[in-house]
Parts: C-alpha cells; structure tokens; sequence
C-alpha cells in the first residue's frame, strides 16, 4: 500500500490550496488534518517553527513547513515533473508560481475582509474550525480574525485605491478567463508548477468566500472552471476536445497568457521594484547575521514600500518570501545559453515584466531548518 503522508490545512488557507492541488494532481497519497488538531501543536509545531499551513508529516515522520517545500520535496523525486521543458513555458511558470503566492495577495485580502456583509458567517465558520476544542476557542477565533483582517489591510487597499485595485482585479479576471476559455491550464493540457502558485489565491479567497466566488461564478466560467479542475484527481476537461493531456508542443506560449501577464506587471512590476529597493536599505541598515530567519515574525516587522499604480499611490509590506521565490525565476534566466536568453528576453519585454529580472536582494534567502534565512 502506497504510504500516507499528512498535510495540516484547512479550506479557507490560501496557501494551503497550492499544496492540496498539487498532491491531488499528482496522485500523492495523504490525509488533511486541521491545525485545530491536538496533534499539530504536539507534535507537528516545534519542527515546523512557525504555525504556517500548509504543513506536511510526511509518511516517514519528516516536518516540511511552507507550501513551496513541500512541493519540491515531490519533485526532487523526479516522479512528479511539473516544470515544463521548454525555456519560455518555464520561465513564465516560475513566474506565475511567484504572482500567485506573492502577487495577488492585495486583490486576495481586500475580497475577504472588505465584504463583510457577503463574507463574515463564512469566515467565522472556517475560522472556528481550526482552532482547538476549548473554552477560549471563541474569544480566539476573534483574535485570529481580527490578526488577519488587519495584516490584510498592510497590502494597500483603502478608500483612495480600492477602485483601482478593484479595476486590476477584474481586468486580470476577463483575460484569464480568455485564456482559460481555450485551454484547461496555463501552458496546455497539464497543470505546471505556475497552475499551483496561481490557484493560491484563486482558490481559498477569490474562488471559494462567498463575494468573489460568485463574482467569479457570474463573470469568468472559465477560471471558475480551472479552479475546480485544480482541485480534481483527473484532468476534468470536458468543455475541451483536444484529449492532450500534456503542455503546448513547441514551446508555445500562448498569447492569451501573456494578455495576463501584462495586465498582472501593472502592479506586481512597480511593486516588486519598490519593495526590492525597501528591503535593501533595511537589509544595509539592520545587516541580519548570516542564518538570521526572514520570514515571519523572527525576521521582525516589515517595512512597507510605495508605488504608483493608475494615478494611486499605493503603500504595501515589502515581504522577502517574493524574493526568495524570484530568487528561481532569476536563476533559472541567468543560467540560459544566450540564444534561449534572447528568448526569454522576448518573451519578458512582450508581456511587460523585463524589470523583475534585475529586481533583486543584496543578501540571497536560503532555507534552513524549516525557515527561510538569510545567507
Ligand atoms: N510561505 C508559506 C506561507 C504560509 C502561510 O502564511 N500560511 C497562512 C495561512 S494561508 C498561515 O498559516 N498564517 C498563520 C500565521 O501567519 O500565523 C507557504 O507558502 O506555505
């Protein structure tokens, strides 16, 4: 019998939908078990270092915090390839894997918690459930709650930039949908490592709370329909007729994908720009001792960045976990012979993202223990 392998989530978790996709489209074997239970504490925690979900117990007792390492902990098997062959399909799938758990979170957050009237019975619902059965079990509820309403207003959406934000989301929205409405992932017939980053978002907030989902549901059938299929064992395309269950011969990167990523550069590229320069005179003031962790509240507080985005001005946390996964895409570029790096170099200046190449830390961000941590 194929080994178990456990993943501490929960439904509402945007980062637990990445993992969760991604064992269920590989067919790797596991069970789902709240953070609410005793186990995660006892056991799960002191390894993990910090109460993040997705967290896996592997079937051989291993603790591996942080959806992206669990994922590579698959693929460094070999048995679940999920990056295309192809230098553009690749390139852009990191990228997509970085605009997903780093890029949306602003549309993300502001769908959730400034919806109230459409949103709150749902959240309280989800909320409750992953706390442990306890006396408190209320009274932390709210606190968890109102922790996360609060870290959502750090990514910028206030009453001088919602419309604008509102404006992005909803032309990103259409051109996904385009794209989605020819074809069942983002490169082909096969979900790459950028479908798993993109369903992040796309699936516990903007597919699943109650306002967004069905503004999704009402306006873009074809997303809507990605994020179930993300969520299915099969490749869950019957609305396609190709049977191809593999990515676009050729190398082909779509043009309808990069009609998204051209919308997507109008604030991840200011942003990621803005937050690089941030981070880096934070990095030159405090200089972290090699090892020091970058994530999470051991790193301490964040500073914020600024940018302007359609005439706003835009304040939002500058995080390091952007950098860290850029850190693949960049590697991964600068590892190119110089004929595929012309065309990845097309590929980037056509869709609008040829700044995030440069856009880099002083110090790298390695993983250590669980954690990430400067080098
Ligand atoms: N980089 C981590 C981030 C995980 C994360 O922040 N998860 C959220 C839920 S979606 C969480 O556990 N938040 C609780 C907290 O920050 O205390 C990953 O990709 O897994």
């Amino acid at each position: 019998m194929s080994k178990l392998h456990t993943l501490y989530a929960m439904p509402h978790s945007l980062y637990s939908g990445r993992a969760r996709s991604y064992l269920i489209k590989r067919g790797i074997p596991f069970r789902e078990l709240s953070t609410g239970h005793e186990s995660f504490k006892a056991e799960v925690l002191p390894r993990g270092q910090l109460p993040t979900i997705p967290t896996l117990l592997t079937a051989d007792g291993e603790v591996i915090r942080d959806g992206a390492a669990i994922i590579e902990y698959f693929e460094a098997s070999h048995a679940y390839p999920s990056y295309p062959a192809g230098t553009g399909q690749r390139l852009l799938s990191s990228l997509f894997d970085v605009i997903g758990t780093d890029g949306l979170l602003r549309p993300a957050m502001h769908y959730r918690w400034n919806f109230p009237e459409a949103n709150l019975a749902f959240l309280h619902f989800h909320f409750l459930n992953s706390q442990r059965i306890s006396a408190t079990r209320g009274e932390k509820t709210g606190a968890m709650m109102d922790r996360m309403r609060h870290a959502a207003s750090l990514f910028g959406v206030n009453e001088r930039t919602r419309e604008v934000v509102e404006a992005l989301y909803l032309e990103f929205l259409d051109t996904l949908n385009a794209h989605f409405a020819s074809l069942p992932y983002l490169f082909g017939g096969r979900p790459s490592i950028g479908d798993f980053g993109l369903l992040a978002p796309m699936y516990a907030h903007l597919g699943r709370d109650p306002y967004p989902s069905s503004l999704m549901q009402q306006r873009a059938l074809a997303v809507q329909r990605w994020v179930e299929r993300m969520n299915r064992r099969d490749s869950d395309t019957p609305e396609f007729f190709t049977g191809t269950e593999d990515y676009l011969p050729d190398d082909e990167v779509p043009e309808t994908l990069l009609s998204v990523l051209r919308v997507v550069a109008e604030d991840f590229v200011p942003e990621t720009l803005a937050a690089a320069a941030t981070l880096n005179e934070w990095l030159a003031e405090h200089a972290p001792d090699a090892g020091a962790p970058a994530v999470g509240r051991l790193a301490g507080p964040h500073p914020s960045c600024e940018f302007q985005l359609r005439g706003r001005t835009i304040k939002a946390l500058a995080q390091p976990h952007r950098f860290y996964l850029l850190q693949r895409f960049q590697d991964f570029y600068r590892a190119l012979e110089t004929e595929e790096r012309g065309l990845a170099d097309d590929l980037l200046a056509r869709c609008g993202m040829a700044q995030v190449i440069g856009a880099k830390l002083s110090r790298r961000i390695t993983r250590k223990g669980n954690l990430e941590v400067w080098e």
